[in-house]
Order: C-alpha cells, then structure tokens, then sequence
C-alpha cells in the first residue's frame, strides 16, 4: 500500500506544528482506548443479543481522533459516517449516549431508538443526523457550509421571524466555522461523491472532506472502487484544495493534516480533502467475516498497523506513561464502558404510540387555519416580470407561481432558489444586455436580476446535487426552493429525497428538520413531449412518510399553494403541470402577497349530484369537459374533487361527496397500475362501502411510457373521451 504524508504541503500552512504536549498524547490514547473498548462492548452485547446491530471503528480510530482534536465541537459542524466513533468520543458524544443507540433506548439522544448504532446526531455539537447510505452526507455538508457562509454574508437573515418555519429554526453561524464530512474509500466510487467535492471546489466552501481508507468495502478491495488503486490521485486538479494523504494509524500525523486543513478552509481559500490509510481489523460488521476473501498475509500485515498498539508503544518509548500507568487509565475506561452499558440496558424502551411522532413537523401544520386567508388580498400589480402588466387581469399559472416566488423572496431573506438553468444568466455582468433566461419554463425569470447570484443561481446539471445541498441548507434554518428540470430527470435526486429529506426529521426524533421545497414541471399532453418529457409518477412520492406532495391544477391554487410550501415546517414535492403553465383554463388575477391555501383541502370545481369524479392535476381541465358533455347528452351531473395536494389529501371532502352520490371515479393522468388512485379506490372501498351503489371506478393512461407520434401519446393519455365514457357506463351500472 502507499502511504505517504504529503508534508510538504502540510508543513506550509500549519502554525500549530511542533511537539505534542503529554496531555495531548495521552488524551488521544484515552479517546482511541475508549471507542475500540466501546465496540468490544457492543460485540459482547451483540453476541448475548442484548443489541441488535455492530459496526465498528476498529483500526480507524487515530484518523477520527486526529479529526476530532483539530475541530471545534459545537462550533464547526460534522456529517459523519458511521465507523466514526473515535471522532465523535473527541467531540462529545459520551458512551452512555453511544450504549442507549445500541439498545434501542427511548432516551437515545440521537434517534429515541429509530437508527442504527452508530448513526450519530446531537445538535449541541453540531453533528447532523446520517443516514446508513453511503456518501449522501458528503452534499448536505456542502449545502451546510454554503448556509453559513450565506448567514456570515447576510446576518440579517438569521433573525426569528412569526407566521412561518423561521419561528422554529434557532440560526447560529461563526464567521470562520468549518464542515466535516467523511466516508470510507468504497464509496467514493458513489456519484454524489464527484458531485459534492464539484460545488465544494468551484464555490471554495469551507468543507473538510475525510476520506477513510481501510482498502475495503465490504469485501470489495479498493483497486475495484479506485482506478488506480488511490483516491488521492484521482482528485488532485481539483480546484482551490488543500490536498493530505497520511498514515491514518498515526495520530500525530493525522492530527497535523486536519489541523492544516481546518486552517485553509478557515481562511476560506477553499475546502480540504484529509485521505487516511486506515487498517480494518474486525471485518466490515458483525455480519461479515473478512476471512472469506482476504488472504492470511494481508490480515496479518494489517494487524501489525493497529493504532492503538503503536501509539500505546510510543507513550512508552517516550516516557509519557508507564506500563503501570497504562493500565490504570484501560482499567478506569473499561470500567466507564462497562457501567454506561449497564445504564442502557436499564434504560425505558421507546413507546409504541411514538412511533408517528416527528414524521412532519409537530410545530407548525400546513392544514391549518393559519394558512387559510383563501380569499385574495386587493388585486395589485403582480411582482416581477409581471409588475408592468394590470394587477387585475388573469395571469397564467406561470405567471403567478413567478410572483410568488418574487414575494416570499422579498419577505423572507432567508430563502434561496437553485437548480439548472433557473439564473438569468450565470454570468451576471451579461444581464446589463440580456433579458435573462429565469428556467426552461421562465417560472424563475427576473428572480436573480432582482436578489442577486448569492440568492437565485444555476447549479450543476446533477439531480442529487441540486436536493442534497438543499437538506444542508434546511438543517441550518434556510429555505432552499429548488427547481428540478423536468420531472422526467429527477430519479438521480430520488435517493436524496427518500432516505434523506424526507427522513431527517423522523430519524433524528425531531432534533433536525430538512423542509425545501422541490418544484418540478410534470406531465404530458404536449405533443411531441415522448418518453422524457411527459413523465408522471406522483404516487412513487406520496409514498414517502415524512414528504408533502401538491399538484395544482390552476394559476390561483398555485400561488396559494406555493406559499404554503414554502412558508411551513415540512419538505414539500410542488408539481407544476407543464401543460397548465399557459392553458387559458385556470387564469387568474394576482392574488396578493400573503394568499395562501391550506395543504389537505380539496376544491369543489363542479358540483354535481349523481357521480363523484375525483382528480387533480392537468385531468381537472379534461374532466370538467368529459362532465359537461355528460350533463348535455345524458342528463348526468357529475361532482369534480380537485384534491390540490395529494399528501396529505382530502378525506373528508371525498367521503363526503362519494356519501352524496353512491357513484366515484378516480382518474389521474399517471398509469392506471399502481397509480395514486389504486390507494383512494381501495380506501373508499374499505371506508365507504355501505354507501356505494356501484364498484369504484379508475382512470389512468395505459400502463406504457408515453409516445412521441401524437396519435400514440393522445392513446395513451386519458382524454375526456375517455372520461365521458366511465361517467356514462357508470350510471348505467
Ligand atoms: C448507497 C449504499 N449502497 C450500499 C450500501 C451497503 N454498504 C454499507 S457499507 C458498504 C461498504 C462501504 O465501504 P467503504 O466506503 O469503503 O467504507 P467502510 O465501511 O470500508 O469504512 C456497503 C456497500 C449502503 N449502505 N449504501
Ligand atoms: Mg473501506
């Protein structure tokens, strides 16, 4: 293996270089002692099933020790993965904390018994909560060190605001504050990987990036990983670094390679890459065995590089402590580690009835009456590109998405808007000549021109790039409200929403919160729009415990709706459908700049007594056709639901309804197989079957992708035709 420490270039910038004192050797023994005895103790309880899972940090304790004294605990902020024990002893967390994870303890700080062991969170220190999937943490540290660079430029906006999530997000940030993240050598192959060390670079952001590299993932050696076998190399062009590769088994060296790290990203010349050659001396997990695929010689070689046996040999060599004196220190944290197990293990277990708690914000609800001012204010100019346009005339759900994002920017100082292409122009000296691009669909036009590139920017063309760095920014208290292209491209962002955003709050027991707002056109019907842009697939996220899913169907519910996303406490999936950007149907006067519409509040868009047809989306428009023809040929009055949001959605309303008229269409425009309407269907049918005079009726495009030629696509989305139909074989039923 090739371990070399890049002195050069850390002796440049390392003021604090020279001797360690005693107090500092010792105490680096103390914390690398503690965590390996702490993973010892978890195996035993592992092994009597008194816990559940072990992963640990064997053999990589010197790098996070290293880390952890060079930091600032509650200052600087940490996105650690989950070998990082050592670094988390060095800034805080306590064994106790550590044993109540392992057993599952209502009292575990970091997750009430939700995570894994090992899967830290405290917010005095700073640590965000991580999830178990490998490198998604690397993006929040970026968008976390963007946030506070945002707050050190802007303290304004770091003031408590009422009447919206600012009410609960306590902001604090150091001029001079550094972002930790780290990650085993495997996962750097992961494309979030390329996509954080991408912005780290470009934006010079104060982020430490740890690479720990124990030449394994799993049973996967690097060179598979790792063309080349060395993660250094690779990254070396990267832009404004500071760059040390050590021997991550000595602490010193370890020690001297964050130490000068923290100070280049202090001085905010840009981030830092830290890569350490670790050893793994107790295979990957409990669950693995690295006697099945690693070679006798290798293991061996490896066991002669364990920390923790050469930085006790060098206590002694150097006289720091005796043998006498080792042993009294291992015996008192044996002890320490012992007792904290017991504790745990005496600890009160998580309640059943807590497990719905912290899936959305328990402090502020978007159903709520505070976001019912429903009527609209005094008509007015609309902000924006639309300033010059009469207050009073209908403006199109393009229109009025715009103007609301121009209020709620002037309103709240703390919000950001950020995707591909949303920029007038990147180059900002070129908007004295140009008219701006403002998004594909021009929904973000005039934003960067009026609050400038620190607040309105293009990202990277990468999906996960774009909602990663938007749940670092949240956790810090701001808003991101980011544009996905096209919803057809947002499945490289899918992992980032599920296992991140969606989940910070309930994983972390409600310590953290990621509430963006992800706007992103939707949908076909545009002929000639084909496979890639004409996508639904709206229940793939109303599946996501802990996310809000709206659909608009019209300029005026979009404005009230946007600002309800943007104003609550919870992360927000807005579906704009590119056919009603500029639809004639749905226009409206600008409503103001406080309208607001609650989420979970269904729209009576027609009333009717004989059929219920419930729907949302690009469909409202075609169903309202499909009914009127029904009542001029056949007599048959149908009511449309247009549920607006669909997570959360209108119950109420639609029982309501179904209880009036015996009859229920579900129609959406997404497939028919597995669609959002199979759960409605089945809920009606479950809840409302007593009152039904006929089987639940649902409506959906084929089950294929949509086609370009337009006789295809017109097939294959549903059309009033198509609706007509099931109204009238419905009444006949
Ligand atoms: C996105 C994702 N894919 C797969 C896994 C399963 N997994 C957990 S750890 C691991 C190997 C990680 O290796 P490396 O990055 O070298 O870290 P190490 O565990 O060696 O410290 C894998 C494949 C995961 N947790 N997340
Ligand atoms: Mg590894």
């Amino acid at each position: 293996m090739d371990v070399a420490v890049s002195s050069a270039r850390v002796s440049e910038t390392t003021a604090s270089a020279g001797s360690l004192s005693p107090q500092t050797m010792i105490e680096i023994y103390r914390l690398m002692y503690l965590s390996r005895r702490i993973d010892d103790r978890e195996i035993l309880l592992k092994r009597q099933q008194k816990i559940f899972f072990q992963i640990s940090g064997a053999g990589h304790e010197a790098l996070q020790v290293g880390a952890g004294l060079a930091l600032r605990a509650g200052y600087d902020w940490f996105f650690p993965y989950y070998r990082d024990r050592a670094l988390c002893l060095a800034v805080g967390v306590t064994p106790d904390d550590m044993m109540l994870q392992a057993v599952g303890a209502a009292t575990d700080p970091a997750s009430g018994g939700r995570q894994m062991p090992t899967h830290w969170s405290s917010r005095p220190l700073h640590i965000v909560s991580t999830s178990s999937s490998t490198t998604t943490q690397l993006l929040h540290a970026v968008g976390c060190a963007e946030a506070g660079r945002y707050f050190a430029h802007h303290p304004e906006a770091a003031a408590k605001a009422d009447g919206d999530y600012r009410a609960f997000h306590d902001v604090t940030f150091k001029a001079d504050e550094v972002v930790f993240t780290s990650l085993g050598e495997g996962s750097t192959s992961q494309g979030e990987f390329w996509e954080a060390l991408n912005t780290a670079s470009n934006q010079k952001l104060p982020v430490i990036f740890c690479v720990e590299d124990n030449g394994y993932a799993i049973s996967v050696p690097v060179e598979v990983n790792t063309p080349g076998g060395n993660i250094s190399r690779l990254v070396a062009n990267f832009p404004n670094f500071f760059f040390a590769e050590v021997d991550g088994t000595d602490p010193e060296a370890c020690l001297r390679a964050f130490q000068a790290a923290a100070e280049h990203c202090r001085a905010r010349k840009g981030p830092a890459f830290v890569h350490g050659h670790v050893v793994r001396p107790y295979s990957h997990s409990l669950s693995d065995d690295d006697k099945l695929y690693r070679a006798n010689a290798e293991r061996e070689a490896d066991s002669m590089r364990d920390p923790l046996v050469r930085w006790q040999m060098r206590l002694l060599r150097e006289n720091i402590l005796t043998a006498e004196q080792i042993n009294e220190l291992e015996q008192s944290i044996d002890r320490e580690t012992s007792e904290a197990a017991d504790r745990a293990l005496e600890a009160p277990l998580p309640e059943i009835s807590s497990i719905s708690q912290h899936v959305y914000s328990e402090d502020l609800d978007p159903t709520s009456s505070a976001f019912a001012s429903e009527q609209p204010g005094q008509p007015g100019a609309a902000p924006g590109k639309s300033a010059s346009s009469k207050g009073a005339a209908p403006r199109t759900m393009a229109d009025l998405i715009n103007a609301c994002l121009h209020d709620e920017m002037r309103r709240d100082p703390r919000i950001v808007v950020y995707g591909e292409d949303v920029a007038d122009a990147s180059r900002a000296a070129a908007l004295a000549e140009v008219k701006g691009k403002g998004g594909v669909f021009k929904l973000t036009h005039g934003l960067q021109s009026e609050f400038g590139s620190e607040r309105v920017f293009n990202s990277p063309l990468a999906e996960a790039n774009i909602v990663g760095r938007a749940v670092g920014y949240a956790v810090r208290g701001m808003k991101p409200v980011v544009e996905i292209q096209f919803f057809d491209y947002i499945w490289p962002a899918v992992h980032q929403i599920h296992n991140e955003l969606a989940l910070m709050r309930w994983r972390s027991n409600g310590a953290w919160a990621a509430p963006a707002v992800i706007r992103v056109p939707i949908g076909g019907y545009l002929t000639g729009g084909s496979i890639y842009h004409s996508q639904s697939g709206e229940s793939i996220f109303t599946h996501i415990p802990g996310l809000r899913v709206v659909f608009p169907s019209n300029a005026l519910d979009a404005n009230g709706l946007l600002r309800t996303a943007i104003r609550c406490d919870d992360p927000v999936l807005f579906l704009e459908h590119k056919r009603l950007y500029r639809e004639t149907y749905g226009r409206a006067p600008y409503p103001g700049p406080d309208f607001a519409i609650p989420f979970g509040k269904a729209r009576i868009v027609r009333p009717g007594k004989h059929i219920t047809l419930v729907t949302y989306g690009a469909i409202v428009p075609r169903a309202m056709q499909a009914a009127e023809l029904a009542h001029r040929q056949h007599g048959i009055d149908v009511e449309i639901l247009d549920l607006r949001t669909l997570s959360p959605y209108d119950w109420e309303a639609i029982a309501t309804s179904v209880r009036k008229t015996s009859r229920v269409i579900m129609a959406h425009e997404d497939m028919l197989s597995w669609g959002y309407g199979a759960e409605i269907a089945a809920r009606i049918a479950d809840d409302l079957f007593d009152d039904l005079d006929a089987p639940v009726k649902r409506i959906g495009s084929m089950d294929t992708f949509v086609a370009y030629q337009p006789i295809l696509e017109d097939a294959i989305l549903p059309q009033p035709d198509t609706i007509l139909k099931a109204i009238v074989d419905l009444k006949a039923y």
